[in-house]
C-alpha cells in the first residue's frame, strides 16, 4: 500500500518532466509512421503530398514530396507576396545589396539533388534548383572580418553558417523544388540548401542574409541547445 501511494504520489510530478520532452523539438515526427499501402512503398499519405507537376523521379532516385508529413515551422507556414519582397544583403558587406524575386532567378541556376535530415528522424531527397549563394555574396564586397553568414526569415527564425563552409560547398539558395516553383510550406520564396546539415540549418522564406564577424551566433534552435555545427558526414564516420 505504502509503494502504491508514493507512485501515485510521484505520476503527476513524472508527467510534468515529460511535458518540455514534446514541447522542444526542433520538427515534427517521423514520416516512416504512415502505413505503406502501394506496392513501390509510397504510402496513400505520402503519394497525396505530391504536387500536381511535381517530378517524383530522378536519375534513377524515387523523390520525396517536396511537402512534409507535418508543418512544425515557429510560426506556421508564411505566406509571402514576392511583389513586395526583398532579399537583403548586410552587415559586413562593402556594399549592401537588395534583391527582388526576379533578380535572384535571373541569376544562373544551379540543379541539385540533395536530401534533408530533420533532427527529428524523417528525411526527404529533393532536386534543388536555385542561386549560389556565394554568387548573391560577390557583388557586395565582404568584407575580410566576415566569418559568419546568418540568414534572417520572415517569421522571425534565424540560423547560421560560417562562410567557409557555405562557399566551400558552394550552397544553394533554391527557388525550385523537384521541378516546381518552391511550396509556401517549403519556404516560398527561397529555402538555403544546408548540404550535410541538419534540418534546422535550412532557412525557409529567408529575407534577410547579414554577414557577421561573431563565430558563436546562435539561432533560433541553437539558442535552445542544438548543434551550432551539425555535420552529418562527420556523424557518419563517428562511431
Ligand atoms: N523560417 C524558418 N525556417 C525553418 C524553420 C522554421 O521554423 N522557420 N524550421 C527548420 C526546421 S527544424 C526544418 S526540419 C526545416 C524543414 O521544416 P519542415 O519540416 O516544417 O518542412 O526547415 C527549417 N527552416
Ligand atoms: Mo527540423
Amino acid at each position: 500500500m505504502n509503494t502504491n501511494g508514493t507512485l501515485m504520489r510521484r505520476l503527476p510530478l513524472f508527467l510534468l518532466l515529460l511535458i518540455p520532452l514534446f514541447a522542444v523539438t526542433a520538427c515534427n515526427m517521423n514520416d516512416g509512421t504512415e502505413p505503406d499501402t502501394s506496392p513501390d512503398g509510397i504510402s496513400s499519405a505520402t503519394e497525396k503530398r505530391y504536387q500536381e507537376l511535381e517530378i517524383r523521379e530522378y536519375e534513377g532516385v524515387r523523390l520525396d514530396p517536396s511537402i512534409g508529413p507535418r508543418d512544425n515551422s515557429i510560426s506556421g507556414i508564411q505566406q509571402v507576396n514576392v511583389e513586395n519582397y526583398q532579399l537583403q544583403i548586410t552587415g559586413l558587406v562593402e556594399k549592401p545589396i537588395v534583391y527582388t524575386y526576379e533578380d535572384v532567378l535571373a541569376l544562373p541556376a544551379a540543379e541539385r539533388l540533395i536530401t534533408l535530415y530533420c533532427v527529428e528522424g524523417w528525411d526527404a531527397t529533393v532536386l534543388w534548383e536555385g542561386a549560389r549563394i556565394s554568387e548573391l555574396l560577390e557583388p557586395a564586397e565582404i568584407l575580410p572580418e566576415a566569418v559568419t553568414v546568418i540568414f534572417h526569415c520572415v517569421d522571425d527564425y534565424s540560423t547560421s553558417m560560417p562562410l567557409g563552409t557555405i562557399l566551400e560547398r558552394d550552397m544553394l539558395l533554391a527557388y525550385n523544388a523537384n521541378g516546381i516553383k518552391l511550396p509556401a510550406a517549403l519556404g516560398y520564396p527561397f529555402i538555403v540548401v544546408a548540404e550535410d546539415k541538419l534540418g534546422y540549418k535550412w532557412a525557409r522564406w529567408v529575407d534577410e542574409i547579414e554577414l557577421s564577424d561573431d563565430p558563436d551566433y546562435l539561432g533560433y534552435w541553437e539558442r535552445r541547445g542544438y548543434d551550432n555545427d551539425p555535420d552529418l558526414r562527420e556523424a557518419e564516420t563517428t562511431p
